[in-house]
């Protein structure tokens, strides 16, 4: 009776307990549902926030940059009003070195007991507000010299630390979900003991690397919570488990084959500052494992800088002793331009991977591995870092949103949003395919070579990025951006050339339209308001590369505009360009006037001329052609620079068919709101509203020049710089 009771408990407790074990189940399985949706939504509003954030950014640095011309004006205008003048009252002091850090938190508009010698200059405004006249004197014309603060690098230690600027660091994980303690570390390695096998090893072990990371820092900061039960261990190490297959795409979990290949860095540069280049040199050695890093090249394109010479060997030589030949350097006996520098280098280097970049850089954490994984896993790719940005005058590092790097039919460099393909994958570990590149890549040295290294025919600077992405598009390869390798650069103030950039861009622009871009072409001369016969522009010989893109049996431009890089909207219908004159007084041109504004004005035509900011590295492009019209054989005129992209409006000149103002309106919206954009105009003749019949004429104004009406015709007439195929000549 006792025993047949004892057996009857036994058996409902066994019911009961494989009950729970069911219910355990159902709850596990449900957690493990919710969390993968969960994870998703989560990842998706990232991704889109993260979107915004690089719209934001791209303003902001448009913003910053129109600011930086403005004050460049400012301070040129005003540095030729004072002379010398300032610089007569300096005295020579010795001052201990004043900490940036203090200098920004409010040290700035403390007292300075010395006089403000450079009150105007872009290097004070954030720095030196505690440097000793002779100082000031010194970091001064370092500034000037270089374009970046020389005084503060030569005196930040050259092993400074940089934060870690890739996505999906630390800070971006909930932890508090995870604090467990032991109890969880157990469970799951039972779990993987026993009932686990099936599951993803790597899986497993991310899950695992990242726990064991939890457990400490809870330990250390005493957040752990401690568990209770069986069940919850389980519940947390399906999470566990889930939180690792999540770390998977993260940059900071994320983990590389230990069979890599070798790597030679390629630094070129040109009258750079000593420090400057032993910054990029110390962070290149401490950031990338020294079993991957063969050789760093130095490539002198013929500087003028006295201290590269003896001074640099100097230093080469002191790195040599610690590791024995990972130091070269190759100077050039005349200055070539960067794109024969960079062949240089890869001539010399010798590893299965070369990363060619700037000497004004600082590689950031894990730098190399991505791209040597990616390389490895294919020779045909060209990849990219991140680029951030080191500020010329704190050398702060500010992190820059990645984005793609593209180009306008200039051929300028230009930041595009991201690829929705690589927004729907949800992994901010995954390389971006981007249609060009900016000044830094990293390649497969032998498919460098094979593809046609960078072409030696491209001067100075400019353009020759381009022309290597679309050889590399077109002729097999391709071209992608790595979220999880940064490499901060330092953005210059000014060149410290003072050449005009303009004319090697063009020249080089048109090299690129002549050899890749076949009947789109145009659209490069157009954008540069060039005619487009008989340019009078010596781009020099381009046979060998014709013979090349031949040899590679390459692609057209048509294809790579269709299936690389859409954005870029070819327009078929201009039949006139470049500037426009009223033959009332041919001394003022119509211009877009200011933007954001929408009214179109007339001005001198010399008074602003091309402005070309740097476009290697982290810089952003500030190209301005604003005195080119565009005439459409369908009527419209596009004043301003040729945009010509499918995500950004040209603006059209419109009649708003009241008052006697003409605007300018984005040209997609105006036909959507049928405004009036269409005129009637031969070269020589008036320019008459289509629909309202008005003419687009010059008035006088009150301060002498002249402002732009729309009104019955008179007598005036309008001219065009250049036709296309002789239009409107009959
Ligand atoms: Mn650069």
């Amino acid at each position: 009776m006792l025993r047949r009771n004892v057996l009857r408990v036994l058996s409902i407790g066994l019911l009961l307990v494989f009950a729970l074990n069911l219910l355990l189940i159902f709850y596990t399985k449900r957690t493990v549902q919710e969390l993968i949706l969960g994870d998703r939504q989560n990842k998706l509003h990232f991704a889109l926030s993260e979107l915004n954030w690089t719209v934001m950014d791209r303003l902001s640095r448009l913003e910053a940059n129109l600011q930086h011309l403005k004050q460049t004006m400012k301070l040129a205008t005003k540095q030729s009003e004072d002379g010398l003048g300032m610089l007569a009252t300096v005295k020579d002091e010795k001052h201990p070195f004043p900490d940036t850090a203090h200098a920004k938190e409010g040290g700035f508009f403390k007292e300075n007991p010395h006089k403000v010698l450079f009150p105007d200059s872009e290097l004070f405004k954030k720095w030196g507000r505690d440097l000793s006249e002779a100082q000031q004197k010194e970091a001064e014309d370092l500034f000037q010299k270089f374009g970046y603060n020389v005084y503060l690098s030569d005196r930040l230690p050259l092993d400074r630390t940089l934060p870690d600027t890739r996505d999906s660091s630390r800070d971006k994980l909930d932890y508090s979900l995870l604090r467990c303690g032991g109890f969880s570390l157990r469970w799951l390695l039972l779990l993987q003991s026993t009932g686990s096998r099936g599951l993803d090893q790597q899986l497993w072990d991310t899950g695992l690397v990242a726990l064991r990371h939890v457990e400490s820092s809870c330990i250390r900061d005493q957040t752990c919570v401690p568990c209770t039960g069986r069940w919850i261990s389980i519940h947390w190490t399906t999470r566990k488990v889930l939180l690792g297959f999540s770390l998977r795409k993260k940059c900071h979990w994320k983990r590389y084959p230990s069979q890599l290949p070798s790597l030679s860095v390629i630094l070129i540069f040109m009258d750079e500052a000593l420090s400057v280049i032993q910054r990029a040199i110390t962070s290149i050695v401490q950031r990338t494992p020294p079993r991957l890093l063969k050789e760093i090249i130095l490539v002198d394109d013929f500087s003028s800088n006295g201290e590269l010479k003896a001074d640099l060997d100097e230093k080469i030589k002191l790195y040599n002793q610690k590791s024995p030949g990972l130091l070269k350097i190759i100077r050039h006996t005349e200055r070539r331009g960067l794109a024969a520098a960079r062949n240089t280098g890869r001539e010399m280097a010798t590893a299965d991977v070369v990363a060619i970049l700037d000497a004004h850089i600082e590689v950031n954490v894990g730098w190399a591995e991505p791209i040597l994984a990616w390389i490895q896993e294919d020779r045909t790719v060209i990849v990219s870092p991140v680029f951030d940005n080191i500020l010329f005058d704190t050398f702060e590092l500010i992190k820059y949103a990645l984005a793609v790097d593209g180009f306008g039919w200039e051929l300028w460099c230009r930041y595009d949003a991201l690829p929705k393909a690589w927004v729907d994958l949800h992994d901010v570990t995954a390389p971006v395919r981007s249609p060009s590149i900016m000044g830094i890549l990293a390649a497969n040295r032998l498919f460098l070579a094979e593809i046609g290294s960078l072409d030696g025919g491209m001067l100075t600077y400019g353009g020759e990025n381009v022309e290597l992405s679309l050889r590399v598009w077109q002729c097999g390869g391709r071209i992608e951006v790595l979220p999880c390798s940064r490499v901060a650069h330092l953005e210059r103030h000014h060149k410290p050339y003072s050449l005009d950039l303009r004319i090697p861009l063009k020249r080089n622009a048109l090299r690129v339209a002549e050899i890749w871009m076949d009947e789109y072409k145009d659209m490069v001369y157009m954008a540069w308001n060039i005619p487009l016969q008989n340019s009078g522009i010596n781009f020099g010989d381009i046979s060998s590369r014709m013979a090349l893109r031949k040899r590679l049996k390459c692609k057209t431009f048509d294809w790579y505009l269709k299936n690389v890089y859409p954005l870029l909207k070819p327009v078929r219908s201009v039949v006139a360009y470049g500037r426009m004159k009223n033959t009332l007084d041919e001394r003022v041109c119509l211009d877009q006037g200011a933007v954001p504004g929408n009214t179109p004005i007339v001005h001198h035509c010399h008074q602003y001329s091309t402005q070309v900011l740097s476009c290697s590295g982290s810089s952003v492009s500030l190209l301005w052609l604003s005195l080119n019209v565009y005439y459409h054989l369908t009527g419209e005129f596009y004043v301003g620079p040729l945009i010509a992209q499918r995500d950004a409006d040209d603006r059209c000149l419109t009649d708003p068919g009241k008052g006697e103002k003409p605007t300018l309106e984005p040209c997609s919206k105006a036909v959507k709101n049928r405004l009036n954009i269409r005129w009637d105009f031969k070269p020589g003749r008036a320019v008459i509203n289509r629909v309202t019949r008005r003419c687009l004429e010059m008035k006088r104004d009150i301060w002498g020049g002249y402002t732009l009406v729309l009104r019955a015709c008179t007598t005036q007439v309008w001219t065009i710089q250049y036709t296309v195929r002789n239009w409107g000549s009959d």
